[in-house]
C-alpha cells in the first residue's frame, strides 16, 4: 500500500525554546486529519530549515493516549467526572471570584504562563489574573534566568534589555555550563558548531564538568570541578586585567564603575581559585590567550552556571568577560536585542508579601511556591491556576509542593495533557495543541535581525478542547471583568471596516473604558481578532505591541519592513502588523545596527559596578565547595540529553534509546559501590531517595552524577494502567537550596550519595521497566 500523499503546512517546532520554522506533513485521508511527518521549513528567516533530531517527535505530542478531550472536575475520592465547558467556566468563575471576595486578588496566582511554544495562551491568562486583581505569575524563568535578568537590569538599566549572541559572526565561541549540541539554546547549533570547528581562524572554549558533546568539538575544554565557575570566572578575570587585556576605550566611552570592579579583581588569589575550580593552571591560561587573540568574542551561558553554586554571581561575571574586554554591541559579539512584546518586566527592588522574596521580571521563583501557599500571612495563596507547566514534576521538593498544591481553596490545570499536576487539581480544562490553534512565542532573542513567528493553526481542535485565549475570554465574560457588550459590538464593527476604523474606534474605547485595561489582550481577541487571515485570532494583543515598536524603534522596523524612513508611525504599526498576521514562516520585525539606544540607564551606559556583587566575589570561600561528608558526590539534577524535552513529550516511545533515564557516573564511582553498567542503585539526597538506573559514563567527571530532565510522567500502557517512565528528579532536591539573589535552584549541584537498594526495590524496578519495554513494543 501507498503511504497516502501529505499536505506540508508551516509551523514551528514546540520543543524547545528555539522553535525552528517547520513544515508539518498532514495526512488527510482519513476521517481526521493526522500530523504524520516534519520537515524544515527553508522559509523560515531564521532556522532557515534546520532541524535537530527531536523535530520528528511531533506527532507524538499532538496525537497520544493522554491527551484531555473533556473538562474534568475533580469528586471527594480523588477521582474525576467529565463535565460540560458551560458547567466548567461557570463553576470555576463562581470559585475564583468567591476566593477574590474572601481575601483578595493578591490570594490569586497564576503557575506557569507558557512552555516551549506557547505564549499566545500566556497574555490571556495574564489579562484574567490581572483583572482580578492580582500580579502573582510563578514561571519557570524564575527557576533558571532570573539571577540573569537582575544582573541586566543593574548593567543595562532594565531588566528587560537582554543580551543576543551574534554566534554567526564571532571568532571566539566562550560556552560556560551549556551544552548547545544537545540542548541547542542559539539557532542552528550544530551547523554553528559544525562551521565554528572547520574554519582554523574560529575558536571553541567549553567550560562543563563533563566531556560533553559540544567540549568534544571544542578547542579547549575546561572540565571545572562542578560549582566552580566562580572562582574560575574570577580567576580568569583577574588574569587578564594582570596581562593588561581589557578595552580601555571602551571602558572609558561606553561604562562607568570599572574602577570598582578591577579593585575588587585586583585581590582576586589568582592561584588558590584555579586550584579549587579543578583546572590546571596552563589551561587557564591558554583559555586567556584565546580571549586575547579574539577579535570577535561570543559568551554562551546557560545552565551549568545558572543552577549552579553562585548563579547570580555567574551571571555577573560571565558578563564582566565580555564587557571587560569590550565585546559587546558590535558584530560577532553579545549585544542586546529589542523585543515586540517583552516576555517579562522590570521589577527591581519589589518584594512578594507572604515570603519576603525578591519580584524579579515581573517574576515569582517556582521555589517559593509552597512557601507562599503555606505560609501563615493574610495574604497566602488559596487559589492558583497552572498553564502549561508541570510543576510536580518540574518545581523543587515535590512532597512539598503536592502538599502545598493540597491546601489551595482551588487549583485549576490549563494542559493539553493528563499531567501529575492535573492529577491534583479540583477542575482541569484540555486545551487545544499548539497545531490545533494559532500559537507564538516571545522567545525572539535575536540580534541585529530578530524574527517573530506568528504560527497559524494547522489541524482543528481536538473535539472538546478549547485555545486558552477562548478560556480565559469565557472566564472574564463570567467573572464580570469585561465592558459592555454593546461597546465591544461596536469595536467589532470598527475592526471589520478596517484598520483605520479600527485606530479610531480603539483610542476612543480605551479613553473611556479605562478599567479595561488589564483585559485588553482579551478586548482585542473579541474584536480584531475574528478579522484576522489563517484563523490567527489570538495574534490580536500583538496589534498594540506592533504599533507600540514602530513608534519606540522606528528605523529599526523600517528597516526590518524596508520601509521608507518617512513612512507615519501608525502606518508603520499596521504594517508591521500586517506582516506579523498574513506571514506564515515568520516576519523580521527589527533590524538594529548598534544596542546603545536600547541601553536603558539614563546615561546609555553600561553601569558595570554591582556593589552586593562584588562584595560577593570579594568574600567567594574555596572551603564552600567542600561536600558535606553523608553526601559527598555532586548530581547535575536534570540534564538535556538527545531524547528529552521538558515535559513536552509524555509518551514513552520517544525515549526509548534511554527508556529508564540512567544516571550516568564515571566509571570509577560505579566501581566504588560496587555496582557494574546497567544495576540499579538508590540515589540519595537530604530530601529524597531515589531508585534508579547506572550507566558508566567516561565523559563524567568522577564525583559528578547526572539524571535527565523531563522524565517521571505517567502515561497508560497497553492493559490501561498509568506507567511512570524514568526519575521525577525533583523528588531529590529542596527548595531552599537556592540563589540568595534571585531563588534560582541549585539543579547541577544536589548533593548525593549512592546506595545499594534493597531487594524489594530491585523488584519494583524491574517490573517498571519490564512493563515500560512492553508498552513501548506495543
Ligand atoms: N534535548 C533537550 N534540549 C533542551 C531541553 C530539553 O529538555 N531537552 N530543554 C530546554 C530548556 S528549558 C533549557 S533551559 C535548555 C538548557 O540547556 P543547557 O543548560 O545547555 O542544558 P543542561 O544539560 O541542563 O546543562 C548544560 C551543561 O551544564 C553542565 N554543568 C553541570 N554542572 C556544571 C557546573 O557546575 N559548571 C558548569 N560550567 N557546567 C555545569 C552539564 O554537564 C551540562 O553539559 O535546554 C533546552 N533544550
Ligand atoms: N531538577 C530540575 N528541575 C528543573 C530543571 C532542571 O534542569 N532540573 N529545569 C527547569 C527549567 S530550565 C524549565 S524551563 C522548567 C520547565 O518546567 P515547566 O514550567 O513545568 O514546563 P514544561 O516542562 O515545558 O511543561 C510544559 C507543560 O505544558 C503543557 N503544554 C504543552 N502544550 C500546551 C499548550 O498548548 N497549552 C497548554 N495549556 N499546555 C501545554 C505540557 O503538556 C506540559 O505539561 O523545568 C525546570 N525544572
Ligand atoms: S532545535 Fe530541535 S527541538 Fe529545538 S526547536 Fe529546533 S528542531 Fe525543535
Ligand atoms: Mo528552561
Amino acid at each position: 500500500m501507498s503511504s497516502p500523499e501529505l499536505d506540508w503546512r508551516p509551523s514551528a517546532c514546540n520543543l524547545c525554546y528555539i522553535n525552528c520554522g517547520i513544515e508539518v506533513g498532514v495526512d488527510c485521508s482519513g476521517p481526521t486529519e493526522r500530523i504524520v511527518k516534519i520537515r524544515g521549513d527553508k522559509a523560515h528567516p531564521r532556522s532557515q530549515g534546520y532541524l535537530c533530531n527531536k523535530a520528528a517527535a511531533i506527532p507524538g505530542y499532538v496525537h497520544h493516549a493522554d491527551r484531555l478531550t473533556t473538562p474534568l472536575r475533580r469528586r471527594a475520592d480523588g477521582g474525576f467526572d467529565a463535565i460540560g465547558w458551560d458547567v466548567a467556566i461557570t463553576e470555576i468563575a463562581a470559585r475564583l471570584g468567591a476566593v477574590q471576595q474572601a481575601h483578595g486578588g493578591a490570594s490569586l496566582a497564576l503557575y506557569g504562563g507558557g512552555g516551549q511554544g506557547n505564549h499566545a495562551g500566556g497574555a490571556y491568562a495574564t489579562a484574567l489574573l490581572r483583572g482580578l486583581g492580582s500580579r502573582n505569575t510563578f514561571n519557570a524563568l524564575s527557576q533558571e534566568k532570573t539571577g540573569d535578568f537582575w544582573v541586566n537590569g543593574h548593567l543595562f538599566g532594565s531588566q528587560t534589555c537582554h543580551t543576543a549572541e551574534d554566534i554567526a559572526h564571532c571568532d571566539l565561541l566562550f560556552v560556560l555550563g551549556a551544552n548547545p549540541w544537545v540542548a541547542h539554546g542559539f539557532t542552528n547549533a550544530r551547523d554553528e558548531l559544525n562551521t565554528i570547528r572547520k574554519d582554523p581562524g574560529r575558536r571553541l572554549i567549553v567550560v562543563d564538568p563533563r566531556r560533553s558533546e559540544t567540549a568534544q568539538v571544542a578547542d579547549l575544554h575546561l572540565a571545572v570541578r562542578p560549582g566552580g565557575d566562580a572562582f574560575l570566572l574570577g580567576a580568569l578575570l583577574a588574569i587578564l586585567q594582570r596581562r593588561g587585556a581589557f578595552d580601555a576605550d571602551f571602558l572609558a566611552a561606553r561604562t562607568t564603575g570599572a574602577d570598582d570592579v578591577l579593585a575588587t579583581l585586583q585581590a582576586v588569589p589568582v592561584d588558590a581559585w584555579v586550584a579549587a575550580a579543578g583546572v590546571p593552571m596552563a589551561q587557564v591560561e591558554q583559555a586567556a590567550d584565546m580571549v586575547q587573540a579574539a577579535t570577535a568574542m561570543v559568551v554562551r551561558a546557560e545552565l551549568g552556571i545558572q543552577q549552579g553554586l553562585n548563579s547570580t554571581l555567574n551571571s555577573y561575571l560571565e558578563k564582566l568577560l565580555f564587557l571587560l574586554t569590550g565585546h559587546f554591541g558590535k558584530p560577532g559579539t553579545n549585544t542586546l536585542h529589542s523585543w515586540l512584546q517583552p516576555l517579562w518586566g522590570n521589577a527591581r527592588g519589589q518584594r512578594f508579601a507572604p515570603t519576603g522574596t525578591e519580584v524579579i521580571g515581573g517574576l515569582l521563583p517556582p521555589n517559593a511556591f509552597a512557601d507562599a501557599v503555606l505560609a501563615d500571612h493574610p495574604a497566602r495563596l488559596r487559589a492558583v491556576w497552572v498553564d502549561s507547566s508541570n510543576p510536580v514534576n518540574t518545581t523543587a521538593d515535590t512532597p512539598r509542593l503536592k502538599q502545598a498544591l493540597a491546601a489551595l481553596d482551588l487549583l485549576v490545570v490549563v494542559d493539553v495533557a493528563f499531567t501529575e499536576t492535573a492529577a491534583l487539581a479540583h477542575y482541569v480544562l484540555p486545551a487545544s495543541s499548539q497545531y490545533e490553534k494559532c500559537e507564538f512565542t516571545l522567545f525572539n532573542f535575536d540580534a541585529p535581525h530578530n524574527v517573530f513567528h506568528v504560527r497559524a493553526p494547522v489541524l482543528a481542535p481536538l473535539p472538546g478542547t478549547l485555545p486558552e485565549p477562548q478560556i480565559y475570554s469565557r472566564l472574564a465574560h463570567a467573572l464580570g471583568l469585561m465592558p459592555p457588550q454593546a461597546a465591544l459590538d461596536d469595536l467589532a464593527a470598527a475592526a471589520q471596516a478596517g484598520p483605520q476604523a479600527f485606530a479610531k474606534a480603539f483610542g476612543a474605547f480605551s479613553a473611556q473604558h479605562v478599567d479595561a485595561g488589564p483585559v485588553m489582550a482579551i478586548v482585542l481577541h473579541d474584536t480584531l481578532g475574528p478579522t484576522l487571515p489563517h484563523g490567527n485570532a489570538a495574534a490580536a494583543p500583538l496589534w498594540a505591541a506592533a504599533h507600540r515598536l514602530a513608534r519606540t524603534q522606528a528605523a529599526a522596523v523600517q528597516r526590518a519592513l524596508h520601509a521608507p524612513a518617512d513612512t507615519p508611525p501608525a502606518q508603520l504599526g499596521q504594517k508591521l502588523f500586517d506582516a506579523l498576521v498574513q506571514g506564515r514562516s515568520g516576519t523580521v520585525f527589527s533590524v538594529h545596527d548598534d544596542p546603545w539606544g536600547l541601553l536603558e540607564t539614563p546615561d546609555r551606559r553600561v553601569h558595570l559596578a554591582i556593589p552586593a556583587l562584588l562584595q560577593a566575589l570579594g568574600a567567594l570561600d574555596v572551603a564552600s565547595l567542600q561536600p558535606p561528608a553523608d553526601f559527598p558526590l555532586v548530581l547535575s539534577a536534570g540534564q538535556r540529553r538527545m531524547f528529552n524535552a521538558n515535559q513536552i513529550l509524555r509518551a514513552p516511545a520517544f525515549r526509548q534509546r534511554d527508556l529508564d533515564g540512567a544516571l550516568t557516573l564515571h566509571p570509577q564511582d560505579l566501581a566504588a559501590v560496587g555496582a557494574g553498567d546497567g544495576d540499579w542503585l538508590a540515589l540519595v539526597s537530604a530530601r529524597g531517595r531515589l531508585v534508579v538506573r547506572a550507566k558508566a559514563d567516561d565523559t563524567m567527571r568522577p564525583g559528578h552524577l547526572a539524571l535527565p530532565h523531563g522524565y517521571g510522567q505517567a502515561h497508560p500502557g497497553p492493559d490501561g494502567q498509568r506507567l511512570v517512565c524514568g526519575p521525577a528528579v525533583n523528588a531529590l532536591t529542596s527548595s531552599a537550596w537556592c540563589d540568595p539573589v534571585a531563588g534560582t535552584p541549585f539543579h547541577k549541584h544536589v548533593p548525593v550519595r549512592l546506595e545499594q537498594p534493597t531487594a524489594a526495590e530491585v523488584a519494583a524496578a524491574d517490573q517498571l521497566a519490564q512493563q515500560l519495554r512492553h508498552a513501548v513494543a506495543a
